[in-house]
């Protein structure tokens, strides 16, 4: 588990379909608020999230394993959404809770929940949460654990 920088620096390709997938579920999911499917702002913003993505590749690949400001902040602001209670940690229920308001069945999230913290047994603190974010934008692997961030079971 965690992030392999080696497997980004031998896949010189574009992003994947795979991850393409993620990227735009993610963006679906959380950012096209109205999802009214209308070529819009939002696309512009796809199209801008797809780049962002495959520069963070480019500079993974030139040998940084250090995360960019900008990243750090959006998931440190992602963090704290889910963390309700503040004590540096999200459980079950506060992920659960937030997914729920964008539209993810609680049964689905709890899954993806339990798997990541190998059933519970592993904190999702900051830095874990941001090891399986990662993962999420950067593998190409269907089993890793960063997959289920989103609280989407498959891709
Ligand atoms: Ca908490």
């Amino acid at each position: 588990m965690g992030q392999d920088i080696s497997k980004i620096k031998e896949n010189n390709a574009p992003l994947s379909e795979f991850r393409k997938n993620k990227l735009l579920y993610e963006f679906n999911t959380f950012y096209d608020l109205n999802k009214d499917g209308v070529i819009t702002e939002s696309d512009f913003f796809m199209v801008q999230e797809v780049k962002m993505w495959e520069q963070l590749d480019k500079t993974l690949r030139a040998g940084s394993s250090a995360l960019p400001e900008w990243l750090t902040t959006y998931l440190w602001c992602r963090f704290n959404i889910y963390d309700r209670t503040g004590d540096g940690a999200i459980d079950v229920e506060e992920f659960a809770y937030i997914l729920e308001n964008f539209g993810i069945p609680e049964r689905q999230s709890r899954q993806c929940f339990v798997m990541m913290t190998l059933n519970d047994t592993k904190p999702l603190d900051f830095a874990y949460f941001c090891e399986l974010a990662i993962e999420y934008y950067t593998s190409d692997d269907p089993s890793a654990l960063g997959n289920f961030i989103t609280g989407k079971l498959n891709f």
